[in-house]
């Protein structure tokens, strides 16, 4: 079998039940088939970012798969609509958000899936949990830049 690939996946939700869909969102990820969680960030909670709605609860996982990135992607579109996640409009509050922050070394921009996530070096709920599990991925130039988004440990 070719050699896993360590990948980062941002969890995020601010609807029903955040916490518990959090971590139901964990473990489903870890029960997928090509997928092995190797660390998880603590929860968080931030204030919404370029979003309305409530306070979010925000994690991340490091994972090493054997999927390809696409595949990836539909088995966390998998998970997000077993959660129930509709999606009326774009940053719309969610049940729960399953993003690939990073895929190994991978860049991608196919229209379906771009990687490294675009957005992750402007937020604190991705850098922060990031930091935690991977502190060698996340300068402290970078940490300061989003110093002044609200965000706790849960
Ligand atoms: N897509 C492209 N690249 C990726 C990727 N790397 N990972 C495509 C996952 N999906 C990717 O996503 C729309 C499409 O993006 C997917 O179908 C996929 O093909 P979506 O999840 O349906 O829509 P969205 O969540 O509204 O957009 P997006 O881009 O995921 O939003 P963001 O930028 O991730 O922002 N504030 C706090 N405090 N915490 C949050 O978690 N999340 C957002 C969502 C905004 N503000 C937030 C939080
Ligand atoms: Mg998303």
């Amino acid at each position: 079998m070719a050699e896993p690939v360590v990948a980062y996946i941002g969890l995020g939700a601010n609807l029903g039940d955040p916490r518990g869909a959090v971590l139901s969102a964990m473990q489903a990820i870890a029960d997928l088939d090509g997928v092995v969680i190797t660390r998880k960030s603590s929860l968080y909670g931030s204030a919404p970012v370029d979003a309305g709605g409530g306070d979010y609860v925000n994690a991340v996982v490091e994972v090493q798969t054997w999927l390809t990135p696409h595949d990836l992607l539909a088995r966390l579109h998998d998970i997000e609509q077993v959660a129930g996640r509709a999606r009326p409009y774009r940053n719309a509050p969610r049940t729960l958000d399953l993003d690939i922050l990073l895929f190994g070394e991978r860049t991608l921009d196919d229209g379906q899936l771009t990687v490294p996530h675009p957005r992750m070096w402007q937020r604190a709920f991705v850098l922060r949990p990031l930091a935690e599990i991977a502190p060698a991925l996340v300068t402290q130039d970078q940490l300061q830049a989003v110093a002044d988004q609200p965000i706790w440990a849960l």
